[in-house]
């Protein structure tokens, strides 16, 4: 009995430092091609959350136009926004032995399965625009906005607008996405205190979303009287917001409304005087991520953290800058 235990001991402690070293995972990352892989090697899987949004749609063609410029294989599917299509979407990637994964997140939690799913097929992960919970070891790297300074810079123009204080309302995006986590942070940590929020719902992104929610709020709240401004999370509830308020009969400037993403909507609606600011958030990310993924089929190392560089665009330039928009 006593050897059939050693045994097993022994066997518990090698499975043990297998794993613990690796053992168990997939051969190394490297693909067949490296360390001259070019850019018509690579079959990239982008399992996109859906097509909510103006920004959505031009990160989707940011990657499209990029592939086909580049000769890559693209896999690209549409989860409407829904989880379980991503990781659906992401599993059969996985079944295809592709060589990376761009995944874009809908929501911040749930991943570490199939993230440890695509490590241990030894396909690297790179999370693209939100942000993921799970641990850091499961991808690749993370390219994106920093969504808190977004919300911060928000804030910095309520406080520029509101020193003598005022109340605001808070239309934010997907529940549990890493944008509208983020965006919802900054935005609170640097508001000035005299300025309460004083009702935030989601709008989910979409303009339709948020049509029936700015009209709820306009239903509660007297439009200049129980608050001054409103924070949006994105341009498109932001043009679903407009659809209520002029229905309310609110004129533009009569309320302070900074939005994010600077999408060509966002620009018309900064010509119109509906909104005052228009924080940056870039979809182009198509071609960095594929010069990422052609760095890991090469056994190259690559920036872990890479955020966009961004700024806040407002309406006395807006009218110039429209025709150049490329989102
Ligand atoms: C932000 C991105 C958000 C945009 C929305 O990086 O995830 O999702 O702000 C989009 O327009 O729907």
């Amino acid at each position: 009995m006593f050897r059939f235990k050693k045994y097993v001991l022994l066997f518990v402690l090698a499975a043990t430092l297998l794993a613990a070293c690796g053992g168990a995972k997939a051969p190394a990352e490297e693909a067949s091609c490296a360390p001259n892989c070019k850019y018509t090697d690579m079959t990239l899987c982008y399992p996109q959350l859906g097509a909510e949004s103006d920004w959505r749609t031009a990160n989707t063609a940011s990657f499209k136009e990029t592939a086909g410029e580049y000769g890559v294989r693209l896999i690209f599917s549409d989860a409407q926004q829904k989880q379980e299509n991503q990781i659906s979407a992401m599993r059969a990637c996985i079944q295809q032995e592709v060589d990376v994964i761009g995944l874009p997140p809908v929501v911040e939690d749930g991943w570490d399965a199939v993230l440890t799913e695509a490590k241990n097929a030894g396909i690297p992960v790179i999370i693209v625009d939100r942000s993921v919970s799970a641990d850091e070891s499961l991808y690749a790297a993370h390219i994106g906005s920093d969504m808190k300074l977004e919300g911060e810079r928000a804030a910095e123009e309520f406080n520029k607008q509101f020193p003598n204080g005022a109340k605001v309302l808070e239309l934010s995006g997907t529940t549990g996405s890493g944008a509208a986590v983020g965006r919802a942070e900054g935005f609170r940590a640097k508001l000035n205190p005299n300025i309460e929020i004083i009702d935030s719902q989601t709008g989910n992104f979409t303009r339709a979303e948020a049509l029936p929610v700015m009209q709820a709020f306009l239903q509660k709240y007297k439009p200049g009287v129980d608050f001054q401004g409103i924070f949006i999370h994105n341009d498109d509830m932001g043009i679903g917001a407009i659809e209520a308020l002029k229905a309310a009969g609110v004129q533009p400037g009569d309320l302070f409304i900074v939005s994010v993403d600077g999408t060509r909507g966002g620009f018309q609606a900064m010509v119109d005087g509906w909104f005052q600011a228009d924080v940056e958030c870039n979809p182009l990310l198509g071609p960095q991520v594929l010069e990422m993924g052609l760095k890991l089929m090469n056994g190259e190392t690559i920036e872990r953290e890479v955020l966009t560089n961004e700024t806040v665009y407002y309406p006395d330039n807006a009218a110039d800058l429209l025709p150049s928009r490329k989102y």
